[in-house]
C-alpha cells in the first residue's frame, strides 16, 4: 500500500536547506508544536491557492443549503467558503502536497516511521472574515489510540500572522490530559473546550510565513481568531497517524476509506 515506492528513507536528505530533525523534535516535544519555515516554495503555495479556489469555487456551486450553513459564511455581501474537507483526496495537487519527502520526513521524524493521512482541510478566511475557530485537541476528535502517534501539519498557504489569524497554541498543553469538549447546539461538529479551561492556559501565537508549516501534536490546545486583516488567510491542515495507531475513541465518525497511506514502515 505504499504509495511513494521508496519512502522518504530513499531520499538522500529531504531536509536539506530546511532544519535539523533533532532541533525540530525537541522544539515539539517541549512546546506541543513547532513551525518550520520553508518547506514549500512561494511559487507551489500559489499554485496550492488556485487550486483550492477552483475546488471552492465548483464546490459552492453545488452545496446544497443545508451544508452551506458549515461550510460557508457570508464576508460583506458575498457568501465564501469557510473550509473544505479532505483535499488529500480529491484533489491531486494536495495529494502531491501530502506525499512531499520533506513533509513526509519532518512528520516521520516527529511520529515515527510508516503514516497514513487519515483527514484534511482547507480553511479559507477571507479578509475581515474568516469567524474564530475554537479551542480544540485534534486527539479529543480522533481519540488515538496513542496520543503521541497523531500530528496535524498545518500548512500556511501564504503568510499567516497575528492580524489575519495564525494559530495560537496552547504552551506545552499536550503533557496534560485530554479535556472535555462540547459543541454549540446546531453544529455538532464544532467540539470545543469550555471558556474557563482555556482561561488557564497560556496561549501564544504561532506566525507561519507563507509555505512554511506549523506541526502540532494531537493534544496541544489550539485556536485560530478571526482574519482582522485585508488579507486572506488560507491554510491546508493534513492529520498524519503512525501506522500502528487506532481510533480508540473517536468523537466523530471517520471514513477510514478516504485515508491515504503515505509509507509504511
Ligand atoms: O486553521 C484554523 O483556523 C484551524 C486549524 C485547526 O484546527 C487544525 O489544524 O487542527
Amino acid at each position: 500500500m505504499t504509495t511513494i515506492a521508496d519512502g522518504p528513507h530513499a531520499a538522500d536528505n529531504p531536509l536539506a536547506g530546511i532544519g535539523a530533525m533533532p532541533e525540530i523534535l525537541a522544539t515539539y516535544r517541549a512546546d506541543g508544536h513547532v513551525t518550520v519555515p520553508g518547506v514549500f516554495s512561494p511559487a507551489r503555495m500559489d499554485g496550492a491557492i488556485a487550486d483550492a479556489i477552483g475546488w471552492g469555487e465548483e464546490a459552492l456551486a453545488a452545496m446544497p443549503p443545508e451544508k452551506r450553513a458549515w461550510y460557508a459564511e457570508n464576508a460583506g455581501a458575498v457568501t465564501v467558503l469557510r473550509k473544505l474537507d479532505n483535499p488529500h483526496k480529491f484533489r491531486p495537487f494536495f495529494t502531491e502536497i501530502a506525499k512531499d519527502p520533506a513533509l513526509v520526513a519532518l512528520v516521520e521524524g516527529l511520529i515515527g516511521r510508516g503514516v497514513t493521512v487519515y483527514f484534511s482541510q482547507i480553511f479559507f478566511k477571507p479578509p475581515h472574515g474568516g469567524g474564530p475557530k475554537p479551542a480544540h485537541q485534534d486527539n479529543y476528535y480522533f481519540g488515538a489510540s496513542d496520543p503521541d502517534g497523531l500530528v496535524t501539519a498545518w500548512v500556511a498557504m501564504e503568510d499567516a500572522d497575528e492580524e489575519n489569524g495564525c494559530l495560537r497554541y496552547g504552551h506545552a498543553t499536550h503533557k496534560g490530559p485530554i479535556l472535555p469538549h462540547t459543541a454549540p447546539e446546531g453544529r455538532p461538529f464544532d467540539l470545543q473546550l469550555s471558556d474557563a479551561d482555556v482561561a488557564a492556559m497560556d496561549m501564544r501565537p504561532a506566525p507561519v510565513p507563507k509555505g512554511g508549516v506549523s506541526f502540532h501534536h494531537g493534544g496541544t490546545v489550539h485556536r485560530s481568531a478571526d482574519n482582522q486583516s485585508d488579507r486572506w488567510r488560507r491554510a491546508c491542515a493534513f492529520h498524519y497517524v503512525r501506522n500502528d495507531v487506532v481510533f480508540e475513541n473517536p468523537a466523530l465518525p471517520y471514513d477510514h476509506s478516504i485515508k491515504l497511506v503515505v509509507t509504511t514502515a
